[in-house]
């Protein structure tokens, strides 16, 4: 008989590696894990019900929004308010944090950072989103939570994860000690342990980054496209290209076949497009703990600080070895 180690078993296990820990980090992922399994029953029947298309609204970034980033935002909102542990979410749905005050979590430690719904603009086409999250312990024990205190660095994760709706759903997290990745099994309805320890290999043969805009991107990562596409057998270039436009989904494809995943400055995002709190923040969490690496090019995006909630930061993230490589030719350039 081959035994099955379901999410939550596994999250009760690893409680004993954090002396200070009792259970409500254990509690907050478990509320995390079932509000994952109730987006991930809308994702897979979004064709069949009228839940597709766009919402008619905006978020604070200015971008549509769709059905179900509205929908996913309003389960993991929902799961942290009443499973009590979380004291403050941040999500790229809405432009201020949100404040839990209620009588069950007058004395949660934790703040939540997420993206709810990731990839929004592949829903409609049947290819696979995500959900990315990032996990803080308050600074302060006392009275009413500050900004300064969501505003964290990303080394300060206590823990971070995403879920990848795709052919099965996964949901994949650290808390600091190694990464371990869970399959959802949809006949007993459990995210079971399926990928133990997973490990990025250090180098590897596939890039991912929209090539459309390369005519908007710095020397050094044009540099960079142009050295993955020369021939060369040491190296088994030309290099793979892989782009699905789901974050997740090329981090997590990354994740186990090794490869690089780049997100540049462009003319028309001199800043970056990609959420420093809880888009790159929490990757970068998962792929510095399964091995890898990731940058914006100069430094740790894990040791950027903050300074507003919707911060948006370039990033190069995934196979150590190619992290390192796209770094050299951004130095080269400047
Ligand atoms: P979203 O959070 O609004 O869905 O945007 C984030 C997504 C990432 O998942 C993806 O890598 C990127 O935006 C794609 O952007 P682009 O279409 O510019 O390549
Ligand atoms: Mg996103």
């Amino acid at each position: 008989m081959t035994t099955v180690t379901t999410l939550g078993q596994f999250i009760i296990e690893k409680q004993a590696d954090f002396p200070y820990a009792k259970g409500e980090l254990s509690r907050l992922l478990r509320d995390i894990g079932i509000a994952a399994k109730i987006v991930n029953r809308e994702v897979n029947k979004a064709g069949l019900v009228d839940i597709l298309g766009d919402n008619g609204t905006t978020n604070i970034q200015g971008e549509g929004q769709k059905k179900l980033d509205v929908y996913a935002d309003e389960q993991f909102i929902s799961a942290l308010r009443s499973g009590g542990e979380c004291c403050v979410v941040a999500s790229e749905e809405h432009g201020d944090c949100i404040f839990i005050h209620s009588e069950i979590s007058k004395n949660a430690k934790y703040i939540v950072c997420i993206d709810p719904l990731d990839g929004s603009s592949n829903i409609d086409v049947n290819v696979s989103v995500g959900t990315i999250f990032s996990i803080y312990r308050r600074t302060t024990t006392e009275g009413p939570v500050q900004l300064k205190e969501v505003l964290q660095q990303g080394v300060c994760q206590v823990a971070a994860g995403y879920v990848v709706y795709g052919s099965s759903a996964m949901l994949v997290y650290t808390t600091g000690k190694g990464v371990n990745g869970f399959t959802l099994d949809p006949s007993i309805g459990e995210f079971c342990l399926s990928h133990p320890n997973m490990q990025i290999p250090r180098n590897g043969v596939i890039y991912s980054i929209n090539e459309g805009n390369y005519i908007k991107f710095p020397q050094g990562v044009k540099d960079y496209i142009k050295y993955c596409q020369v021939e060369d057998q040491i190296t088994q270039r030309p290099f793979i290209s892989r782009y699905v436009g789901s974050m997740v989904a090329d981090i997590h494809r990354n994740l186990i076949k090794g490869g690089i995943f780049l997100y540049p400055t462009t003319s028309s995002h001199p800043k970056g497009k990609l959420r420093l709190m809880y888009e790159c923040n929490p990757l970068a969490f998962i792929v510095e703990q399964a091995g890898g690496k990731a940058t914006d090019g100069y430094c740790r995006i894990l040791g950027i600080q903050p300074e507003s909630l919707h911060q948006r930061t370039p990033i190069f993230i995934g196979s150590t070895e190619m992290v390192e490589k796209v770094e050299e030719f951004i130095r080269l350039s400047s």
